[in-house]
């Protein structure tokens, strides 16, 4: 066969293997796999570098508006270009919705927006504030049926949040149609009780955002949410989980045979609570909801990655510039309550694992591939073309120089941020050419393809959701399927 292009002489790592072979491409698909492939019409000698599948980041906020009405510093193109540059092939960002917003108009909205500036492959999420008739009847079993087969839910924001009963409608819902639920679990009355006491005391630094924030408001609402997936046996995922009692409670909820997902991000490994402690407003740098925590709980999250209890690794991408227009929309008088939630690491995500996980002897390679690309493919109906680098697959592909050793500073990076919560951190190991669909994205630290370029994908139902269309409680029978309005308890 003529390939289109031919990696060769590479160590190509899978989700379970490590060997060395050639990889062919022919018109964006893996072909071949094997040693002595004959080079290609363009031929990449990748001889002591890593051959690893382009990372899936399946929770970053792109062009989006937060809850709070705050537009992230970056659009559709600088996201890509940044995702990229770390080794990103795919990513799933949110279509929000804002109550009062209709869902087809939404989705229309980012996906025309997406399909003029993304120079990478993507899906969305629908951030779903109003769950009303129209949207459990009608128009989300049609984005579903559209590829847009998981929806984030909130239990805390005011513009946001749900209800038990809402939720357990989304979760119904989820279950009848096959999509998968993704739930930000923290306390609401909780976060607002602690808050309105600490703005009393004039206690409004950013610091105390981690005070509000505490872990037991984000280890309640899990539970809860928990216990709500379990009474009507639909599979949930917990997003951006930072605590260390959160992982344990999901640990036991597995150990009891439900089917609970859940997700950790960089922030969570790699900055504590004390990162927030510094003068003056400096602290919102690392504001995000839920907040880092302590040493115990990066532990936590460590060993909840290596043992399955989290099977994501995201990098719950939020990002804002360090002004009015993002994180500090009143400037030096800004409380905590008022920043923007969220700090980047779309860039990032993969070599801050990378150089502390693989090299740090924390994971093996074939963990963070999982971590990286397989488990977001099978978690979020990608496995039929991407995740890992097998034939038939999408030739997305990160060849990474293992050795490779980087200051971290927010002007390497290729967002708009302007900083970077990891900024002077010393890593080792980089991904210096990255293809999507068999097109060199990035090589010799330059963007080779126009913006546009991206795809979106139609993503198939998540393996989690599959699985969960069989009745899971028998004795409620036929549950999922009833309407449960005009009915009022006290
Ligand atoms: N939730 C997120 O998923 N990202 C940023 C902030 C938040 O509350
Ligand atoms: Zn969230
Ligand atoms: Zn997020
Ligand atoms: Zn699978």
């Amino acid at each position: 066969m003529d390939f289109d292009l031919t990696i060769r002489n590479g160590r190509i790592s899978t989700d379970k293997e490590t060997f060395m072979a050639d990889i062919g491409v022919k018109d964006g698909v893996i072909a071949k796999i094997a040693p002595g492939l004959p080079p290609g019409r363009e031929d990449i000698d990748a001889g002591g570098r890593w051959v690893l599948p382009g990372g899936i980041d399946s929770h970053c906020h792109i062009e989006q508006l937060s809850g709070m009405g705050m537009m992230c510093a970056d659009d559709f193109y600088s996201g890509t270009v940044s995702a990229a540059f770390g080794g990103t092939t795919t990513i799933i960002p949110f279509a929000a919705q804002h109550r009062g917003n209709r869902i087809p108009e939404v989705i229309a909205d980012y996906a025309q927006r997406a399909k003029e500036k993304a120079v990478i492959d993507y899906g969305f999420h629908l951030i779903l504030a109003d769950p009303d008739e129209q949207a459990l009847q009608h128009d989300l079993p049609q984005a579903i049926r559209d590829g847009i087969t998981s929806l984030k839910v909130y239990m805390t924001y005011n513009a946001l949040k749900l209800d038990d009963y809402q939720l357990l409608d989304v979760m119904a819902l989820a279950g009848r149609e096959g999509a998968l639920v993704m739930i930000h679990a923290e306390n609401h009355d909780m976060i607002r009780w602690l808050a309105s006491r600490l703005l009393d005391q004039g206690h409004t630094a950013p610091k105390f955002h981690a005070v509000a924030h505490d872990p037991l408001a984000e280890a309640e609402a899990s539970n809860r949410a928990i216990a709500l997936s379990r009474l009507i046996g639909v599979p949930v995922l917990i997003v951006h989980v930072a605590g260390a009692e959160t992982v344990q409670t999901i640990r036991a909820a597995k150990l009891l045979g439900a089917q609970i997902y859940a997700e950790s991000c960089p922030q969570y490994l790699f900055l504590t609570a004390e990162d927030i402690d510094l003068p003056g407003v400096e602290g919102a740098k690392f504001c995000c909801s839920p907040p880092p925590r302590d040493a115990n709980a990066q532990e936590a999250v460590w060993a909840g990655l290596k043992d399955g209890t989290l099977g994501m690794y995201s990098s719950d991408h939020a990002p804002y510039r360090f002004d009015e227009s993002g994180k500090l929309p009143r400037g030096e008088d800004t409380t905590f309550k008022e920043m923007a939630n969220g700090v980047p690491g779309i860039e990032l995500r993969l070599p801050l694992l990378f150089s502390e996980g693989v090299l740090g002897g924390r994971i093996s390679i074939n963990e963070f591939v999982q971590l990286a690309a397989t488990n977001h493919a099978h978690m979020y109906g990608l496995s039929h073309c991407k995740g890992n680098i097998a034939e038939g697959l999408d030739a997305d592909i990160a060849i990474w120089d293992p050795q490779r050793e980087t200051t971290i500073t927010a002007g390497l990076l290729h967002d708009n941020v302007g900083y970077t919560p990891y900024e002077g951190r010393r890593i080792t190991g980089w991904p210096e050419t990255v293809l999507s669909r068999g097109r060199v994205v990035v090589r010799d630290a330059q963007l080779q393809v126009q913006r546009g370029s991206g795809r979106y994908i139609k993503r198939q139902c998540p393996e989690p959701a599959n699985i969960a269309r069989k009745p899971a409680r028998s004795h409620l029978p036929g549950l999922l399927g009833l309407k449960g309005k005009a009915w009022e308890s006290n």
